[in-house]
Protein backbone atom coordinates (compact mmCIF):
# COMPACT_ATOMS: atom_id res chain seq x y z
CA UNK A 1 0.00 0.00 0.00
CA UNK A 2 1.06 3.62 -1.08
CA UNK A 3 0.55 6.27 0.79
CA UNK A 4 1.27 10.08 0.32
CA UNK A 5 4.74 11.19 1.58
CA UNK A 6 5.56 14.08 3.62
CA UNK A 7 9.06 14.64 2.48
CA UNK A 8 11.55 12.78 -0.21
CA UNK A 9 15.21 12.09 0.01
CA UNK A 10 17.26 14.11 -1.84
CA UNK A 11 20.03 12.15 -3.39
CA UNK A 12 21.99 8.91 -1.86
CA UNK A 13 25.95 10.28 -2.38
CA UNK A 14 28.94 8.08 -1.96
CA UNK A 15 31.79 7.82 -0.58
CA UNK A 16 33.94 4.71 -0.90
CA UNK A 17 36.45 3.36 1.93
CA UNK A 18 38.85 0.32 0.86
CA UNK A 19 37.62 -1.99 -1.41
CA UNK A 20 33.86 -2.96 -0.45
CA UNK A 21 33.46 -0.59 2.70
CA UNK A 22 30.57 2.24 1.49
CA UNK A 23 29.41 4.41 2.81
CA UNK A 24 26.31 6.17 1.43
CA UNK A 25 24.67 9.36 3.04
CA UNK A 26 20.84 11.03 1.86
CA UNK A 27 19.92 14.16 3.03
CA UNK A 28 16.34 14.57 3.25
CA UNK A 29 14.39 17.25 2.15
CA UNK A 30 10.96 18.19 2.02
CA UNK A 31 8.30 17.13 -0.63
CA UNK A 32 8.24 20.13 -2.49
CA UNK A 33 5.08 19.20 -3.42
CA UNK A 34 3.76 19.03 -0.34
CA UNK A 35 5.24 22.46 0.88
CA UNK A 36 2.52 24.33 2.37
CA UNK A 37 2.47 25.76 5.51
CA UNK A 38 0.34 22.94 7.37
CA UNK A 39 3.22 20.18 5.99
CA UNK A 40 5.66 19.57 8.62
CA UNK A 41 9.48 20.76 7.61
CA UNK A 42 11.68 17.34 7.99
CA UNK A 43 14.80 17.25 7.70
CA UNK A 44 18.03 14.86 8.34
CA UNK A 45 20.01 12.75 7.09
CA UNK A 46 20.12 8.64 6.63
CA UNK A 47 23.11 7.12 6.31
CA UNK A 48 23.72 3.69 5.27
CA UNK A 49 27.09 1.71 5.73
CA UNK A 50 28.20 -1.45 3.81
CA UNK A 51 30.97 -3.25 5.46
CA UNK A 52 31.28 -5.86 2.96
CA UNK A 53 29.80 -6.64 -0.29
CA UNK A 54 26.89 -9.22 0.30
CA UNK A 55 26.93 -8.64 3.98
CA UNK A 56 24.71 -6.16 6.00
CA UNK A 57 24.19 -2.47 5.66
CA UNK A 58 23.28 -0.50 8.52
CA UNK A 59 20.94 2.02 8.41
CA UNK A 60 20.67 5.25 10.72
CA UNK A 61 17.84 7.40 10.41
CA UNK A 62 18.40 10.71 12.07
CA UNK A 63 15.44 13.40 11.57
CA UNK A 64 13.57 15.89 13.28
CA UNK A 65 10.22 18.26 11.99
CA UNK A 66 8.08 15.49 12.48
CA UNK A 67 4.96 15.55 14.44
CA UNK A 68 5.19 13.76 17.74
CA UNK A 69 5.02 10.36 18.65
CA UNK A 70 4.39 9.18 15.18
CA UNK A 71 4.87 5.95 13.22
CA UNK A 72 5.54 6.78 9.40
CA UNK A 73 6.33 4.21 6.97
CA UNK A 74 9.96 4.05 5.30
CA UNK A 75 10.79 2.49 2.52
CA UNK A 76 13.49 3.19 -0.57
CA UNK A 77 11.98 4.10 -3.79
CA UNK A 78 13.01 3.22 -7.24
CA UNK A 79 13.81 6.36 -8.61
CA UNK A 80 16.30 9.12 -7.58
CA UNK A 81 13.95 11.76 -9.21
CA UNK A 82 12.51 13.81 -6.63
CA UNK A 83 11.91 16.65 -8.33
CA UNK A 84 9.68 16.54 -11.43
CA UNK A 85 6.91 15.12 -9.97
CA UNK A 86 7.73 14.72 -5.89
CA UNK A 87 6.66 10.97 -4.66
CA UNK A 88 5.44 9.70 -7.84
CA UNK A 89 8.51 10.90 -9.78
CA UNK A 90 10.22 8.14 -7.32
CA UNK A 91 8.30 5.39 -8.51
CA UNK A 92 7.48 1.95 -6.76
CA UNK A 93 9.35 0.63 -3.96
CA UNK A 94 12.64 -0.10 -4.94
CA UNK A 95 11.82 -4.27 -6.13
CA UNK A 96 14.18 -5.70 -8.69
CA UNK A 97 12.84 -9.25 -8.23
CA UNK A 98 9.27 -8.13 -8.23
CA UNK A 99 8.43 -9.65 -5.07
CA UNK A 100 5.70 -8.27 -2.49
CA UNK A 101 5.10 -5.78 -0.11
CA UNK A 102 5.96 -6.86 3.45
CA UNK A 103 7.53 -6.22 6.50
CA UNK A 104 11.48 -5.79 6.77
CA UNK A 105 11.76 -9.06 8.53
CA UNK A 106 10.00 -10.99 6.13
CA UNK A 107 11.95 -13.23 3.57
CA UNK A 108 10.04 -12.34 0.58
CA UNK A 109 9.44 -8.50 0.42
CA UNK A 110 10.58 -5.67 -1.50
CA UNK A 111 14.30 -4.41 -0.80
CA UNK A 112 12.73 -0.92 -0.21
CA UNK A 113 10.49 -2.25 2.78
CA UNK A 114 12.05 -0.82 5.28
CA UNK A 115 8.97 -0.96 7.79
CA UNK A 116 8.27 1.69 10.12
CA UNK A 117 10.15 4.35 12.36
CA UNK A 118 8.83 6.43 14.96
CA UNK A 119 9.07 9.91 16.10
CA UNK A 120 9.74 11.14 19.83
CA UNK A 121 8.11 13.85 21.91
CA UNK A 122 10.32 16.56 20.03
CA UNK A 123 9.50 15.23 16.58
CA UNK A 124 12.83 13.42 16.25
CA UNK A 125 13.27 10.07 14.49
CA UNK A 126 17.18 8.60 15.58
CA UNK A 127 17.11 4.83 15.42
CA UNK A 128 19.78 2.71 14.15
CA UNK A 129 19.12 -1.14 12.52
CA UNK A 130 20.51 -3.64 10.76
CA UNK A 131 18.96 -4.66 7.08
CA UNK A 132 20.08 -7.79 5.09
CA UNK A 133 18.58 -7.27 1.28
CA UNK A 134 20.06 -3.82 1.01
CA UNK A 135 23.13 -3.11 -0.49
CA UNK A 136 25.58 -0.58 -1.54
CA UNK A 137 27.52 -3.25 -4.52
CA UNK A 138 26.49 -4.36 -7.51
CA UNK A 139 23.59 -4.29 -9.80
CA UNK A 140 20.78 -4.33 -6.88
CA UNK A 141 22.23 -1.05 -5.29
CA UNK A 142 20.18 1.13 -3.63
CA UNK A 143 22.39 4.24 -4.59
CA UNK A 144 21.44 6.95 -6.42
CA UNK A 145 17.53 5.91 -5.61
CA UNK A 146 15.07 7.63 -2.87
CA UNK A 147 14.49 7.29 0.42
CA UNK A 148 10.77 8.47 1.43
CA UNK A 149 9.54 8.99 4.97
CA UNK A 150 5.36 8.61 4.19
CA UNK A 151 3.45 10.72 6.45
CA UNK A 152 1.56 7.70 7.67
CA UNK A 153 2.02 4.21 9.02
CA UNK A 154 3.14 1.19 6.22
CA UNK A 155 0.98 -1.76 7.03
CA UNK A 156 3.72 -4.13 6.31
CA UNK A 157 1.48 -5.94 3.53
CA UNK A 158 -1.44 -6.68 5.63
CA UNK A 159 -3.15 -7.85 8.48
CA UNK A 160 -1.11 -10.63 9.98
CU1 LIG B 1 7.41 4.57 0.43
ZN1 LIG C 1 6.95 -2.41 -0.61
Amino acid sequence: MEFPAVIIVVSLAVMVRGDSHVTAVCHMEQNKQLSGSSSPKVTGKVTLVQQTIGGPTQITVDLKGLTTNSVHGFHIHNSGDIISRGCQSCGPHYRPDGTQHAAPRDQKRHIGDLGNVMSNSKGEIKTAFIDYLVSLHGNDSVIGRSIVIHALRDDLGGAR
